[in-house]
């Protein structure tokens, strides 16, 4: 079927195909810069063990090592993927000259500036995360450790991590989301679940002192249910953050991670609870397998469901920052890029071809017969032709189109780095 004859379809919906191809094309979505050295980074051991109860699994070749490295693979998913990206580094990604070295709590904006050049020449924001784990420092807690040495150098890091976004926003022209993560917490049951939480909180109360423009800088928490190796107890829980974020409304927002709560309970409800009071909030959006597993995203239920409300609850007028979050190291890591980032692109442009309007109406006059039906037929209208034109519209190739390109770079490129 052709685009006209697919429009025609959702228009006889009260859809307009035009209208959210136009729209999809101006929404920014980070794309995490960890997908591609499986969450390493350059300021440490890169042999050394992932802390903080994260984990990549698998060892496909192609593993990018240097910044040069990542930044080609980067510009590679930047070709084959469509919409309007926004990098998102974590400051382990900091970028070191000429045999210098600084440590997390001396970090300063001039080890970004490589990566502030490389996306001012590809027009794109920037979003930036301290980096609370795999460090020498973690002892093993960060900003809830009861030694004050260990809790000051992290404090200190986050304070390095707030000049540092503020530098990205003010050299991109484009607000930088800065998420809070820590991994703290305990393998078994704690005798003391409050003392650390306590001083998280203090720690975190001490990051945003730093001064900082939080209409440029936007300072998120995010939470956790468990991690590996810390399974019995997070400091940073789902309560924990979620009240820091409310009685600290002026200073922060809150995130949530969909892999980050219980299997039965879903972030795409959680979005409008949260947009019920929150002006902005930020998402993490990943897949998880049973756990917070991180699998590549997919075009599947829940990812439809988060867009939808994203979309209904005019999450895109700026008051949802998106973002992706996961790492697969058992596949070609360019396609797991690109494969997550174009579903999520999907699941939007699916979510702004709902006639939401209609189906609220129907849902406030108590129709729940036609509502079933009409959001069944919805489900088979000819999207996949509204999201070719889609991505013509954007100059990036059609599905069926770019796995050979990322064929040819495996081959050309990632083969090399053995
Ligand atoms: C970990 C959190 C966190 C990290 C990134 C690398 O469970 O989701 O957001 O994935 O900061
Ligand atoms: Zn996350």
């Amino acid at each position: 079927m052709s685009f006209t004859e697919a429009k025609e379809k959702f228009a006889a919906y009260g859809v307009d195909a035009e209208q959210a191809i136009e729209r999809l094309k101006t929404v920014p979505v980070s794309l995490h810069c960890w997908q591609g050295d499986d969450v390493r980074g350059f300021d440490t051991d890169p042999n050394a063990p992932l802390t903080g109860g994260i984990q990549t699994t698998g060892n496909y070749p192609g593993r990018a090592r240097t910044p040069e490295e990542l930044m080609s693979d980067i510009d590679e998913v930047l070709r084959l993927i469509p919409g309007k990206p926004k990098m998102n580094l974590h400051a382990s990604y900091a970028i070191f000259e000429d045999g210098e070295w600084a440590d997390r709590d001396q970090l300063e904006p001039k080890h970004f500036a490589k990566w502030a050049a490389f996306c001012k020449e590809r027009g794109l924001g920037c979003d930036f995360n301290p980096t609370f784990f795999s460090h020498p420092k973690c002892d093993p807690l960060t900003l809830s450790s009861p030694n004050e040495d260990t809790r000051r150098f992290w404090i200190e890091h986050g304070k390095a991590c707030i000049r540092i976004s503020q530098y990205l926003a003010e050299e991109l022209g484009e607000p930088c989301v800065m998420n809070i993560w820590t991994g703290d917490g305990f393998k078994d049951i704690p005798a003391d679940r409050m003392g650390p939480r306590e001083r998280y909180r203090r720690s975190i109360d001490e990051i945003l002192s730093e001064p900082y423009d939080f209409t440029k800088v936007k300072p998120c928490i995010e939470s956790k249910v468990f991690g590996i190796g810390v399974e019995a107890y997070t400091v940073g829980s789902a309560e924990f953050a979620l009240s820091y974020a409310a009685f600290n409304r002026d200073k922060c927002i809150p995130l949530m991670d969909n892999g980050h709560y219980h299997p039965t309970e879903v972030v795409s409800d959680k979005i409008p609870a949260l947009l019920a009071f929150f002006p902005e909030i930020a998402l993490h959006v990943t897949r998880p397998i049973r756990w917070d597993s991180d699998h590549v995203v997919l075009f599947d239920d829940e990812t439809k469901e988060i867009a939808k409300e994203i979309v209904r609850c005019g999450g895109l007028a700026g008051r949802v920052n998106i973002a992706l979050d996961y790492f697969d190291a058992s596949i070609n890591r360019i396609s797991a890029w690109v494969t997550g980032s174009r579903n999520l692109q999907k699941a939007l442009l699916f979510a702004l071809l709902q006639p939401s309007t209609e189906l609220k109406v129907m849902q406030d006059n108590g129709s729940f017969t036609e509502l079933m039906v009409v959001q069944e037929e919805l489900k088979t209208l000819p999207f996949g032709d509204i999201w070719d034109e889609y991505c013509r519209r954007c100059d990036k190739p059609v599905d069926g189109e770019w796995f050979n390109e990322i064929k040819r770079y495996e081959h050309n490129v990632l083969e090399a780095r053995t």
